[in-house]
């Protein structure tokens, strides 16, 4: 029997769960989330991030993520809720895109550190630049433009990197540091992705990048998944000097280092590279093979699925990634996912329960209103100036205004993720929101899809607990086909698969066209919607 643990570092938290395999069983041990507002309030993040007068810059502590994994594995050890002297791998997902920039000593403090002091006394002088650009920044317009001009326009890097120019891709947040502070960036020796940081701490040395979330930087060769030298030098001098190597999703970076096991008496277990929390979840939700897709409801919403052979997004919205599982897999990704769902809950003094009940009390089709949720600025599609744009909404109406933003969400979702041509039959629900089945009869009607909501919420988490475990076998020599490696793990929630309602289906199949003019109008690049709203609503009401 042994005992694999994977991490979640995502938005708002950090999330362990362990995994025990054995002849007779595979289970799920143990899970635990430091939330990073709550547990460590001395950082002063709202929902994980920090803001300041820019409302396009958005980051995050490297710190607080350093304590938090330092703190978690205090709790491991303290649960006492599993034999960690079984745990034989480690490894985790960790939110995308952001970037964490480490000074020359870096290398020898990783190397060197006492367990007998925490680890946040000993990091401080480590970082060359103080906070971390997160997935949430979208400050980088003019870098986006910039790279794309000098690698030879933008569907260039498309075809090269899997995305086109993306403000909170690593790429662009690079080219930004160096021009707005080009000594931090000479004194930056090493350039990590969230997911190679965390790698690091735990192995005590430099850990390299996983090709799932190296297709997030706008920087890596998505067909050789090495780096891409043109977007390397379209992006800051000396660029391919600072980043880590990047190496194949199974590979064994180090064995926890000596920090970990003196302190928290723990096994030098194996530590396997992290990847992002996307390609993370696509592990964790089973989607190891083509032919299904996922909808992560998190911090950021996801509709995540493996691409059968690699194909970008024409339209330039989706992403292609490495899929830890080999291959690739597609990501379309919305910021206004969670936060928004809760500003709408908060406006209307709403708990969950009622959120439910105005979606059970209004009818599909919302009688043709519409909103467009763009509370922050969002990525899908490309909206800088943030602002909710109602459409025949009444914005007394709280119950109309709940069903008008999970519609909009879904419908958006839908839309958006065509370019994959997956006829979707099965949609995998993982995430907070995930457990709300009145959110997902929405997104089994607008999708025409049963969807199943998953037992184990946190994918991501699951998804590296697995990752670690299939490294291990490979590792060893042994036979690691993923589909028995997922076997057993990836259950269908005790209630039950949500199935479409076919006249729904139809209802949102005619409102997909209404909702995409209102995105087009609000977009400045479509007439005014009203007619098409009002010829809809008497369809609907007929
Ligand atoms: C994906 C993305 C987010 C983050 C945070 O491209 O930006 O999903 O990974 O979860």
């Amino acid at each position: 029997m042994a005992v694999y643990l994977g991490f979640d570092a995502s938005t708002q938290s950090l999330t362990a769960i362990a995994i025990e395999v054995g002849a007779a069983r595979r289970q799920v041990i143990y899970q635990r989330t430091v939330d990073f507002d709550r547990d460590l309030p001395h950082y002063g993040t709202r929902h994980g991030a920090l803001r300041g007068d820019d409302p396009l810059v958005v980051t995050a502590p490297p710190m607080m993520w350093a304590e938090a994994l330092d703190l978690m594995l205090a709790l491991v050890a303290r649960d006492g809720a599993f034999d960690v002297s079984k745990l034989a791998a480690v490894s985790g997902s960790a939110q995308q895109h952001g970037s964490v920039y480490l000074g020359v000593s870096a290398a020898k403090i990783l190397a060197a550190l006492d367990p007998a002091r925490p680890l946040v006394d000993q990091l401080r002088g480590v970082f060359s630049r103080k906070g971390a650009p997160i997935w949430m920044d979208s400050s980088t317009s003019r870098q986006c433009a910039a790279i794309a001009r000098a690698v030879g326009g933008g569907h260039v890097l498309l075809r090269l990197t899997g995305s086109r120019a993306f403000e909170r891709f690593t790429g662009p947040q690079i080219r930004k540091f160096y021009e707005d502070d080009p000594e931090g960036y000479a004194g930056t020796d090493r350039i990590h992705l969230v997911s190679s940081f965390m790698a690091s701490l735990l192995a005590g040395r430099h850990a390299p990048i996983e090709p799932g979330d190296g297709a997030g930087m706008n920087l890596m060769d998505i067909a050789r998944r090495q780096w891409a030298l043109a977007a390397l030098r379209a992006t800051a001098p000396g660029l391919e000097l600072k980043l880590p190597p990047i190496v194949e999703s199974p590979t064994i970076v180090g064995r926890l280092a000596p920090y970990w096991v003196r302190r928290r008496r723990l096994p030098p277990a194996k530590v396997v590279a992290w990847t992002g929390d996307n390609p993370g979840s696509l592990v964790g939700v089973g989607l190891v093979e083509p032919g299904r897709i996922a909808i992560s409801l998190g911090t950021s919403d996801t509709v995540f699925g493996p691409l059968g052979e690699l194909q970008v997004d024409p339209s330039g919205a989706g992403h292609v990634f490495g899929s830890p599982a080999g291959g690739y897999m597609s990501l379309v990704c919305f910021k206004n996912g969670s936060l928004a769902r809760e500003k709408v809950r908060d406006e209307y003094r709403l708990n969950w329960d009622g959120f439910s009940r105005a979606l059970r009390d209004t009818p599909p089709g919302n009688r043709g209103a519409i909103v467009l949720p763009w509370f922050e600025p969002e990525i899908t599609p490309p909206v800088l100036g943030s602002g909710v744009r109602r459409y025949g909404l009444d914005p007394a109406d709280g119950p109309a205004n709940v069903r008008a933003i999970v519609e909009a969400q879904m419908l958006a979702m839908a839309i958006h993720s065509q370019w994959t041509g997956v006829r979707v039959a099965t949609i995998h629900a993982t995430g907070g929101a995930a457990v709300n089945r009145d959110i997902l009869q929405v997104m089994a009607d607008v999708h025409g899809a049963d969807v199943s909501p998953l037992e184990v919420g946190n994918a991501a988490a699951l998804g590296a607990a697995l990752r670690a475990y299939h490294a291990d076998l490979m590792s060893e020599g042994r036979p690691a086909r993923w589909p028995e490696v997922v076997e057993g793990f990836v259950k269908v929630r005790a209630d039950g698969t949500v199935r479409p309602v076919p006249s729904h289906v139809a209802l949102y199949n005619d409102m997909k066209s209404v909702y995409a003019a209102c995105e087009a109008h609000a977009l400045r690049h479509g007439p005014d919607p009203a007619p098409m709203i009002e010829a809809f609503r008497r369809r609907a009401a007929g």
